[in-house]
């Protein structure tokens, strides 16, 4: 049995935090999903798996309306709910499938904590690991403009463009003087405030597909914005370069460095 199960839609930057983690760690997590459209076809569940209509029809109490990133019905389970109350994807279980870990920063926490290399890239001093906590609380307020900038569609308007370059503006001009103290984000050694960059570029990196409305609306896109801010794009280039990121990040890296 694996130390973590994760249940996602794939591909998804997120779970790559705690992947690309676990190279370090030695945590084993093993990641059930399938592509966003199919997880309404899904049970979400510790055994999460890919129903049938007749499936469907059987499990219809764990029906549940879509609240982010999803329309429509999902298939709920009350057991998956009750491990994440916020009922959201990714959502991990650990302990053999009795604790349920939400929101992937803590996913990620917990690939960190687990494995036979642990603690990996999270400080070895409380005070570290607090900057280091300070850098993915910082990097989730970010995420959560992403989220709403990228899950726009034709609703995208020039307010929301706006939140989104100025949220841009003020992680990466935080990020660009933090990389004048150290090699790496919270100091001199990679972290996980490292792996929350690469990974929550990434998932802006997912402005390439808005090119079309955002040329219609007459808005200019927002990564070219990652060149104005040196040492940032440079270290960003050197993450995606790693090995443990290019495993998973290989191709949304080309996205975000061919786009800035
Ligand atoms: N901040 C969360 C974001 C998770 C999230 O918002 N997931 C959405 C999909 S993008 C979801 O699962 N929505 C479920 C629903 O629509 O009911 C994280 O980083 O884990």
């Amino acid at each position: 049995m694996s130390d973590i199960r994760i249940i996602s839609y794939l591909p998804n930057p997120r779970v790559y935090k705690a992947t690309i983690v676990a190279r370090f760690s030695g945590a084993e997590i093993e990641v059930l999903g399938s592509a966003p459209p199919e997880m309404a076809d899904w049970l979400w569940d510790y055994d999460a798996v890919k129903m049938t209509e007749a499936e469907k029809a059987h499990h219809a109490d764990a029906r549940r309306i879509a609240s982010t990133g999803f329309s429509g019905e999902l298939y709920k389970t009350d057991s998956f709910l009750a491990a994440n109350p916020f009922g959201d994807i990714p959502a991990a279980f650990a302990e053999d499938g009795t604790l349920g870990v939400f929101e992937s920063n803590s996913i990620m926490r917990l690939a960190a904590l687990t494995g036979p290399n642990a603690p990996a890239l999270y400080g070895d001093r409380p005070a570290q690991r607090a900057r280091i906590d300070g850098f993915l609380d910082k990097t989730l307020l970010f995420a959560n403009t992403i989220q709403s900038y990228i899950l726009a569609g034709e609703g995208l308007d020039a307010a929301l463009h706006g939140a989104m370059a100025k949220a841009f503006e003020g992680y990466c001009k935080s990020c660009e003087a933090a990389l004048g103290n150290g090699d790496f984000l919270a100091g001199d050694a990679l972290s996980l405030a490292d792996v929350v960059l690469a990974c929550e570029l990434a998932l802006l990196g997912n402005e390439g597909r808005m090119a079309e409305e955002l040329a219609k609306k007459g808005l200019p896109p927002i990564l070219p914005g990652l060149r104005a801010y040196p040492k940032l794009f440079t270290h960003v280039q050197g993450l995606y370069a790693r090995a443990e990121f290019a495993a998973d990040l290989a191709n949304y890296g080309r996205f975000v460095l061919d786009a800035a």
